[in-house]
């Protein structure tokens, strides 16, 4: 169980963590959520849907997705954050790397830190988790968005992922985070091959066996276009939907998604034949 200020997120059953992007450029959802209306409808439909949580991000972190100024990321999180929070009581996440917008977020109504570079980007980020009380994601990628796709490279990316997020864990800890307010993330498609995509759903059991809970984000991501011959961001559900299956499979408990009804019914199913 994750203590947020919006309630407990009780991760006995597979947590759907709905994506809603107030960007432009997403990789596959840019623009849509950027009016703080339409980001609220959307919000209540996910969670209509089944979701858990929602995660509102306004920084693309797609492959080559330049960083974005501070104020810019404010200007278009703080309108669509104050929307969702007046449409939806479950916890809402902040997926961000900057601390100055953490703390403009939590005032907003956000309840958990979602932070895909593990408290590295800004090391004012963990210090402020802590002394706020609010449980933090910690995601591993290899590089930046800018450069991680160029040529990534492990001796044994299963290995290498699951010892980075240990040292993050612990730098989290050491600035004052409690053990239960930790979440842990392979960080799928961030610094990664479709074979290093793949090596780490084959064995997340090893990241799962760090003791923290495991989010993972898989939906419509470029390895599942190539390992389906370059298929469009529109044509991954399905795709998609085996790859959270077996996440679920492999001990993910929060699953973040753009289609969260489906994703819904393949982790009740997944999780039943996990739990027989
Ligand atoms: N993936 C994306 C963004 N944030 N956070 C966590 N913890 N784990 C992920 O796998 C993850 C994440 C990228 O997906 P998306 O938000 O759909 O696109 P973009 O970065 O282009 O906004």
């Amino acid at each position: 169980m994750l203590r947020t200020r919006s309630g407990p997120l009780v991760l006995d059953r597979v947590a759907l963590v709905g994506i809603l992007n107030a960007t432009p450029d997403s990789f596959s959802d840019g623009g849509r959520h950027l009016d703080p209306g339409r980001a609220a409808a959307a919000a209540a439909e996910m969670v209509a849907e089944g979701a858990a949580m929602l995660d509102v991000g306004a920084e693309s972190t797609r492959p080559g997705a330049p960083p974005v100024p501070a104020d810019e990321e404010r200007r278009r999180l703080l309108p669509v954050l104050r929307a969702v929070r007046a449409a939806v009581r479950v916890p809402i996440s902040v997926d961000t790397s900057k601390a100055t917008i953490v703390r403009l977020a939590l005032e907003e109504g956000a309840d958990v830190v979602n932070d895909v570079s593990a408290g590295r980007f800004d090391p004012a980020l963990l210090p402020l988790c802590a002394e706020q009380g609010v449980p933090v994601v910690l995601m591993h990628m290899q590089g930046t968005p800018v450069t991680m796709q160029l040529d990534p490279r492990y001796a044994d990316v299963v290995a290498e992922v699951a010892a980075f997020l240990a040292e993050r864990a612990g730098a989290a800890r050491a600035a004052g985070v409690a053990a239960d307010a930790i979440v842990v993330d392979p960080g799928i498609g961030f610094g990664k091959t479709v074979a290093h995509n793949c090596a780490l759903l084959a064995r997340l059991d090893l990241v799962a066996s760090l003791g923290y809970p495991v989010l993972v984000g898989v939906s419509r991501k470029g390895f599942i276009g190539q390992l389906l011959g370059e298929r469009p961001t529109s044509e991954r559900l399905l795709g998609t939907a085996a790859a959270v299956a077996l996440a679920v499979a492999k001990g993910a408990r929060l699953v973040r998604v753009h289609e969260v009804g489906a994703m819904r019914d393949v982790a009740r199913v997944a999780e039943a034949v996990v739990g027989a």
